[in-house]
């Protein structure tokens, strides 16, 4: 895909579903006994995957774009798959489904694409296998394919040494059917979305600073749920009306949960013009409209407990610093490595190669903005939040930008590219 530089931005876009909500709300179905409604789901390759690997355990799920029904099976009612459950592109299918298998009465393959084949999933598998799970990477490299014999598991207290919201989920998902309590500690609080959605299920869940506890369940009760729209996916707009002249967006109805919010903070650290209007609140996921307008950005150091809430938000907010005057320090977030691409390294080359000043550091990335953008030929690593940052960027460069792989937003949000379009000023 190529792309040039564009006048500005002026309207209202309303993103797709949360793909984190959107992907817990089909296991929590699946497992609850009555039929779950889901409204809002994000109908991207990832959640879609997740859809399926549910099916084929003989779940019924109908998917009408709109609406999404799962007539849950109970905790104990899923069947044995025939066939291997594909995850595609997809982390958080693998490791919260893996924590749900290691507990069933069955045995079952996880098999996935090039990139998640490559992703690190001892980070599961230990606390799992302290749990009592038979979890085996395929190829002995802790990677996926992974091989999940069921078993009977009893609860632990883990010290996980990562804040991951998939390595607590994949904990928690295998609590509800251990023997005794089950708890999670992390070094910095993630996303809560499971903790919410599981108490909107009828889970004996609790949060007590940085751990999350949960007790056996015997019985999940369906739920009606309204996934708000993704943060993750309005990071784009936001800083698209912040860094391009003339611009005023209105993104509606976003979910701001303070475990993801960290953008809107980190903006306006920056001197941003953002304002950030409350609209409801659906099952604790607080949603709002957010309106960005052309700001004079400055840099700022971003780091500690904050890169959680904004983990995925990092790569366009590497666009964003591009853009602000002065220095931005991106730290603690060696995270970045280990997803869909490795995002420090992928960003720090693409910038360069548009002309940015940045530099890798081992934990993140130093930025010193101001420098114009110039086009480019981007090589996105088929990473979802790659293509999406450097199309902001292109937007805003001299000369032409291509992106290659540029189809990969399909991951979550395949109408990225026609949604931008429809903003841009003639
Ligand atoms: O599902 P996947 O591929 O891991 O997706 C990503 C993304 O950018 O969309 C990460 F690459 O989001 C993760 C996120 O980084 C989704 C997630 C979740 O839903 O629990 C949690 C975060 O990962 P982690 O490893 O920090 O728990």
């Amino acid at each position: 895909m190529k792309i040039k530089r564009v006048k500005g931005f002026s309207g209202e876009v309303t993103v797709p579903g949360d793909k984190s909500i959107s992907h817990r709300s089909i296991m929590l179905g699946s497992l609850a006994k009555g039929t779950t409604e889901v409204y809002g789901f994000l109908q991207g390759a990832d959640c879609l995957s997740s859809i399926d690997c549910f099916r084929k355990m003989g779940v019924e799920i109908e998917n009408n774009g709109s609406v999404v029904t799962i007539k849950g099976r109970g905790l104990r009612g899923l069947v044995a798959p025939k066939d291997t459950l594909d995850v595609g592109n997809s982390g958080t299918t693998t490791r919260l489904m893996s924590g749900i298998l290691a507990a069933q009465n069955f045995t079952s393959k996880i098999i996935g694409d090039a990139s998640i084949q490559k992703r690190p999933m001892k980070r599961i598998m230990t606390p799992l296998s302290m749990m009592g799970a038979d979890i085996e990477s395929e190829l002995g490299n802790d990677c996926a394919p992974l091989i999940i014999k069921g078993q009977a598991l009893k609860g632990i207290n883990y010290d996980s040494p990562v804040a991951s919201a998939q390595v607590k989920s994949a904990v928690l998902f295998a609590g509800l059917y251990a023997e005794g309590e089950t708890s999670v500690t992390e070094p910095a609080v993630s996303r809560n979305h499971t903790e919410l959605m599981f108490e909107e299920f009828g889970v004996d869940i609790k949060c007590e600073g940085k751990t999350s506890i949960v007790k056996p369940s015997d019985e999940l009760f369906a739920k009606k749920v309204i996934v708000p729209g993704d943060i993750s996916s309005a990071a784009y707009f936001i800083v698209a009306g912040l860094i391009t002249p003339d611009s005023c967006i209105t993104i509606k109805n976003v979910g701001i949960n303070p475990t993801r919010d960290g953008i809107i903070r980190v903006c306006r650290a920056m001197g941003a013009d953002i304002i950030v209007e409350e609209s409801s609140n659906q099952v604790g996921e607080p949603t709002a409209d957010i309106t960005v307008k052309t700001s004079e950005l400055k840099g700022c150091v971003i780091g500690g407990d904050i890169i959680p809430t904004l983990i995925d938000e990092i790569p366009a907010i590497a666009i964003l610093a591009c853009f602000a005057a002065g220095k931005t320090v991106i730290k603690d977030a060696q995270e970045l490595k280990v997803k869909e691409s490795n995002r420090i390294d992928v960003m720090v080359d693409n910038l360069k190669a548009m002309g940015a000043d940045i530099e890798a550091t081992e934990d993140g990335m130093i930025i010193r903005g101001g420098k114009e953008l110039h086009g480019a030929i981007i090589d996105s690593k088929l990473d979802h939040r790659i293509a999406m940052s450097f199309a902001v960027a292109a937007m805003n460069a001299r000369g032409e930008t291509e992106i290659v792989g540029a189809e990969c937003v399909d991951i979550s949000y395949p109408k990225f590219y026609q949604d931008m379009n429809k903003l841009i000023k003639l």
